[in-house]
């Protein structure tokens, strides 16, 4: 299993703005996690659920429910839950020293790490939430997020639903002053009149980085077979939100114990 990005990866991240980790998650891993977020959409972990941030798919065929913290009922027909990192084995999984280099990477070696968010996004069966083309960011932080690492823990496939990106797209902000990263319909068509997208298939268990600009969206979900992922957004620990939304510190510092750097 991966430790540590090689220079080519490295390269190959600052070219196209992601790279694929490969196979993070063992299979009982993975059934780990997939077994948690089962139990924490059913009501039936042990973990304080007025602190998740709990969104419900509407039940037609698309839209949702606020998000708010609490639970919104026994389901899993749930869109996204946030703050995980209340969870001890989501902790452990996005606190892994592979993460903690990755963060070095992008941060430099002597920047204390918070999770900006950590959070678990699914498509359920047959449920057509479709996420619009957008870059992540957030205009009521000081400073950009940089770095995500998505996780797929279902097969993540054309037709449930997978990441689709616009690989290099990460080197300039579309909107610069706007406070949504979402492209507007025409920036969406002018871009795709000349890019190809790239849909990111992903076996259940494997994981991609993300540049937190690169333009990316996602369908619905045709199919029988949940979407469900892990999304961990990594920024500088110094980051201030203008509102009051608390920070989640991980990481003190990105030095990997052990490492020879
Ligand atoms: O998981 C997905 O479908 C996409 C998530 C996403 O675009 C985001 O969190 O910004």
């Amino acid at each position: 299993m991966l430790e540590a990005l090689t220079a080519e990866m490295w390269a190959f991240y600052a070219e196209h703005g992601y790279v694929r980790l490969g196979k993070l998650l063992s299979d009982a891993e993975l059934a780990g996690l997939q077994t948690r977020i089962d139990d924490i959409m059913l009501g039936k972990a042990n973990i304080a659920y007025d602190k998740l941030l709990m969104q419900r798919e509407a039940d037609g065929m698309s839209g949702q429910t606020e998000q708010t913290t609490g639970s919104k009922g026994h389901t899993l027909n749930y869109r996204k839950i946030q703050n995980l990192e209340l969870d001890p084995l989501f902790l452990a999984y996005m606190t892994r020293p592979l993460f903690r280099s990755i963060c070095a990477g992008v941060y430099g070696e002597q920047t204390p790490i918070a999770c900006f968010r950590a959070m678990f996004m699914n498509k359920p069966a047959f449920h057509g939430s479709v996420l619009p083309y957008h870059q992540d960011r957030w205009t009521h932080l000081d400073r950009d997020p940089l770095a995500t690492v998505w996780t797929a823990l279902d097969p993540a496939t054309v037709a449930n639903g997978c990441v689709t990106i616009i690989p290099g797209t990460h080197k300039r902000l579309l909107n610069p002053d706007h406070p949504s990263g979402f492209l507007t319909e025409r920036q969406a068509e002018l871009l795709l009149a000349e890019h190809a997208p790239l849909p990111l298939e992903l076996a259940p268990g494997e994981a991609v980085l993300l540049h937190n600009w690169t333009i990316h969206g996602s369908d619905g979900n045709r199919t029988a077979q949940s979407r469900r992922a892990f999304s961990v957004c990594y920024m500088d620990a110094a980051t201030t939100p203008s509102n009051d939304e608390p920070i989640s510190p991980i990481f003190s510092d990105t030095r990997v114990p052990n490492s020879p750097t």
